[in-house]
């Protein structure tokens, strides 16, 4: 019998052919969480000259091992605080999630605008967030908060409307079957462990990671994606990124991502067709790290024009948060998340369904992007603009008005030009402390 409902086979061509669902394009703002043991020690050297990967605190227990400049200062704090002896692994009676609140965590993330949640299930440390069967004794149920984190945080974010989605590591570091018997490995752990996570929680986003130690046909990656495109509860609504296996990124799968701005080492997205989006933390780490400053936080304001950079060029931001090993999102990160929230609800629809505008390669000018939506173009100035505001190779002569602020703006048009004029901004009507926008009709 040949089922109907098969339609993706299991080769790259046939799962590179399913388009991204469209509701990923419309959202662009997601929020990244990682937590898991790594949140115990949370420490990594924000300031050392060591490069972009190795000041991520959820490193902590491959770096301690790691013969290398970075190795060294992560070796020297833990044996300073922690001494010589004390394992990685003792950490995780310490994981303890005594405050977390999920709902107050959903309440957070609804008010700063973003639509996806995307959790670390499980990252390189092979801790588990759910009480997954091929984790036994090395998850949160069976030690550290006794708590279902994946479930409960996956019920909160659903019942605030927005779309769940987890990250999960496709290695494991120190896992004994990861070196001993890799395709048992990846058949009696990491595939049940991945179809529990969808069948259990059914998220809308399955960001897979650690994936550069084998090519896709090892990790069985397109059998995992016919499953989850032909079979699984969510086959109609899920969204995947490209990190299927070492030659994959960038080239397979569902939406494209960047990292820090970078593609394993490499620049990140030039022009792609697909779906792309950009992650990175506040800070220099995504696993929460104590040590960092406010100099290592990015402010509101750099943060709203990131997201108008990423939105402008077509993409997504998901932004990283870590919180604490007591179930806490950092005030400062709190603070951050809701300064977003306060600019979208003014300024959201110049971001929530558009798209890149064609005509925005004519007009590079500085602090000034494109989104364009139905006949709507927005013009978002990310910092406020000192005289009048030119726009080339534009026909439209539709009515202008700036997001927020009363009244229409006077334009002339010249040619191809339109040059809008700026309304009487004052401390009392500003509509916006980061970033304005015009709306041409
Ligand atoms: C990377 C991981 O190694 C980092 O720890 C982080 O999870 C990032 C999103 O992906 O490849």
């Amino acid at each position: 019998l040949i089922s109907s409902a098969q339609k993706y086979e299991n080769n790259w061509q046939s799962i590179d052919s399913r388009p991204v669902p469209q509701w990923f394009e419309d959202v662009k703002f997601g929020i990244f969480i990682h937590w898991g043991v790594y949140s115990v020690p949370a420490w990594a050297p924000a300031d050392a000259d060591i490069g972009v990967y190795a000041k991520y605190a959820e490193w902590y227990w491959w770096r301690s091992n790691e013969n290398s400049k970075a190795g060294k200062l992560f070796r020297d704090y833990h044996n300073k605080t922690y001494g010589e002896d004390f394992k990685y692994q003792d950490f995780a009676a310490n994981f303890n999630a005594k405050h977390f609140n999920p709902e107050q965590w959903a309440d957070v993330f609804k008010k700063s605008g973003a639509k996806y949640i995307v959790l670390t299930s499980k990252h390189h440390e092979g801790f588990t967030l759910w009480p997954s069967e091929q984790s036994w004794n090395w998850n949160s149920v069976d030690v550290g908060p006794h708590r279902d984190l994946c479930g409960e945080l996956t019920k909160a974010v659903k019942d605030a409307g927005l779309h769940m989605g987890f990250y999960y590591s496709l290695y494991e570091w120190y896992n004994p079957l990861y070196k001993s018997n890799f395709e048992k490995y990846v058949d009696d752990h990491m595939f049940p462990q991945m179809k529990d996570l969808v069948n259990r929680y059914e998220p809308d986003v399955f960001w897979t990671d650690g994936e550069w130690d084998y090519p896709s046909e090892k990790w069985k990656s397109t059998d995992f994606l016919a499953w989850l495109y032909n079979e699984s509860p969510v086959k109609e609504t899920v969204c995947v990124n490209d990190r299927w296996g070492k030659e994959t990124r960038g080239v397979h799968g569902g939406f494209y991502t960047t990292e820090y701005d970078l593609v394993h080492d490499q620049e990140g997205v030039g022009e792609t067709t697909r779906p792309w989006e950009e992650c990175r933390g506040i800070g220099t780490s995504f696993g929460y790290n104590q040590v960092e400053d406010l100099d290592n936080y990015m402010t509101s304001d750099a943060l709203i024009d990131l997201l108008v950079e990423k939105v402008a060029g077509g993409g997504n931001l998901l932004l990283d948060i870590g919180p604490t090993a007591d179930g806490r999102i950092p005030v400062i990160q709190q603070q951050r998340l809701l300064d977003i929230g306060k600019w979208l609800d003014i300024n959201g629809e110049a971001i929530y369904g558009t798209r890149k505008w064609d005509g925005a390669e004519k007009n590079t000018g500085e602090n000034i992007y494109f989104t364009q939506k139905e006949n709507d173009l927005y013009v978002i100035c990310t910092k406020f603009p000192e005289k009048t505001v030119t726009i080339e190779g534009i026909n439209k002569t539709g009515n202008v008005i700036m997001l927020g602020a009363e009244g229409n703006i006077k334009t002339k048009k010249s040619g191809n030009k339109l040059i809008i004029s700026l309304p009487d901004i004052t401390p009392l009507n500003n509509p916006s402390e980061y970033a304005w926008v015009f709306k041409i009709e």
